[in-house]
C-alpha cells in the first residue's frame, strides 16, 4: 500500500502519521504532502525519512489511498484529480461530507456502505463523530427519536493558531487571535460561522451529518456547541428520547459491548470520562449514563473523545484499514 498523507505538517496530518504507525498500518511507501513552503523538508517515519513532495508530484506517484487533511478548498480542487489517477480519497474537510454521491463514514456505524467504487470518501466532522458511535446501538435497539447535544469542544478542533492564542494568554504574551473573543479563562458559544437560522456550522454539521451517517432522516437533532479552554478532546452532554422505553442496564451493557467505546461510568468511585483521559486515545468515552426523570423513554449521558484522534485521524484510519482488510483499494 502506497499512502499519500495531504497536509502532512498539520494538526491533524501529524497525528495521522502517528495513527498509521502506531497501528501498524500495511504500508509499504508513504507519501507526504503539504503546501510548496514545506517541500523538500523530510519527516521521519518508522525510524526513516520521507521528503515531503507537493500535491502534482503525490498524483503522479499513483498513491493506493490518500488522506487528505489541508482544508475544504484544497479537497474541491485535488481529491478528484487523485480519484482520476485511481487513488482512493479519505477526506477529513467537510467539502464532501453532504454531497449525496459520497458516503460519510464512520467504521463502527456505516463502513457496510462502503464499495470499490467509492474514489472519494468523506470523514465526518469530530464532534458528530463520537456522538454517533454512541447513538448507534441505542438507536438499533430502542429508536432515537429525538437528541438534544451541548458540546464542549477543545481548541485543538480549531488548529494550532487557537492553541497558541490559549497558551499566551496563559502566559500573558499578545499574539495573533483564532477566535473573536479570549479564549482562556472563558467559553465562546459559537464554533464556526452562523448560518441564516441562527444556528452555527458546527451545529448544522451535527444535525446534518448524524442522519447521512445513521442512515435515518426521521432522527430529530438539535445542536450548541461551545469552544472552551480545554485540548484533550471534546466533550458532549447528549439527552435522548426513544420510540420505545428502555433498560438502563441494558443500556449499558449495550454500550459496553460496543467497539470502539469504553463505558467509565462509576460515580461512587468519581469516575467518569474527561478530556484529559481521553488525549492520545482511540476509544469514545460515554459516562454519567442515567435516565431523564423529566420525559418518559429519556437518557441522559456524557461523551468524550480526543477529537483528533477518533474526531479525524483516528477514523480516517479505520477507514483505510477497513478498505484494505475487505479488498476494496
Ligand atoms: C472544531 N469541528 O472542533 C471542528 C474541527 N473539525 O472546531
Amino acid at each position: 500500500m502506497k499512502i499519500a498523507v495531504v497536509g502532512a505538517t498539520g494538526l491533524v496530518g501529524t497525528v495521522m502519521l502517528k495513527v498509521l504507525e502506531e497501528r501498524n498500518f500495511p504500508l509499504t511507501e508513504l507519501i507526504p504532502v503539504a503546501s510548496e513552503k514545506s517541500v523538500g523538508k523530510e519527516i521521519t517515519f518508522k525510524g526513516k525519512k520521507y521528503a515531503i513532495v507537493n500535491m502534482d508530484t503525490a498524483i503522479s506517484m499513483r498513491p493506493d489511498i490518500a488522506l487528505f487533511s489541508a482544508g475544504g478548498s484544497t479537497s474541491l480542487e485535488h481529491a478528484p484529480r487523485f480519484a482520476e489517477a485511481g487513488t482512493t480519497v479519505i477526506d477529513n474537510s467537510s467539502a464532501w461530507r453532504m454531497d449525496p454521491s459520497k458516503k460519510l463514514v464512520v467504521p463502527e456505524v456505516n463502513a457496510h456502505e462502503l464499495s470499490i467504487d467509492d474514489k472519494i470518501i468523506a470523514n465526518p466532522n469530530c464532534s458528530t463523530i463520537q456522538m454517533v458511535v454512541a447513538l448507534k446501538p441505542l438507536h438499533d435497539k430502542y429508536k432515537i427519536k429525538r437528541v438534544v447535544v451541548s458540546t464542549y469542544q477543545s481548541v485543538t478542533g480549531t488548529g494550532v493558531k487557537a492553541v497558541e492564542q490559549m497558551m499566551n494568554e496563559r502566559k500573558g504574551i499578545d499574539g495573533p487571535m483564532a477566535y473573536p473573543y479570549q479564549i482562556d479563562l472563558n467559553v465562546i458559544p459559537q464554533i464556526d460561522v452562523f448560518v441564516e437560522n441562527g444556528y452555527t456550522k458546527e451545529e448544522m454539521k451535527m444535525i446534518n451529518e448524524t442522519r447521512k451517517i445513521m442512515g435515518d432522516d426521521s432522527i430529530r437533532l438539535t445542536a450548541t456547541t461551545v469552544r472552551i479552554p480545554v485540548m484533550g478532546g471534546h466533550s458532549e452532554s447528549v439527552n435522548i428520547e426513544f420510540e420505545n422505553d428502555f433498560d438502563l442496564a441494558d443500556v449499558r451493557e449495550l454500550l459496553e459491548k460496543t467497539q470502539g467505546i469504553i463505558v467509565v461510568d462509576d460515580i461512587a468511585n468519581l469516575k467518569y470520562p474527561m478530556p484529559k483521559d481521553a488525549h492520545e486515545k482511540d476509544e469514545v468515552f460515554v459516562g454519567r449514563i442515567r435516565r431523564d426523570e423529566s420525559m418518559p423513554n429519556s437518557l441522559n449521558m456524557w461523551i468524550v473523545a480526543d477529537n483528533l484522534r477518533k474526531g479525524a485521524a483516528t477514523n480516517a484510519v479505520q477507514i483505510a484499514e477497513f478498505l484494505v482488510q475487505k479488498g476494496l483499494i
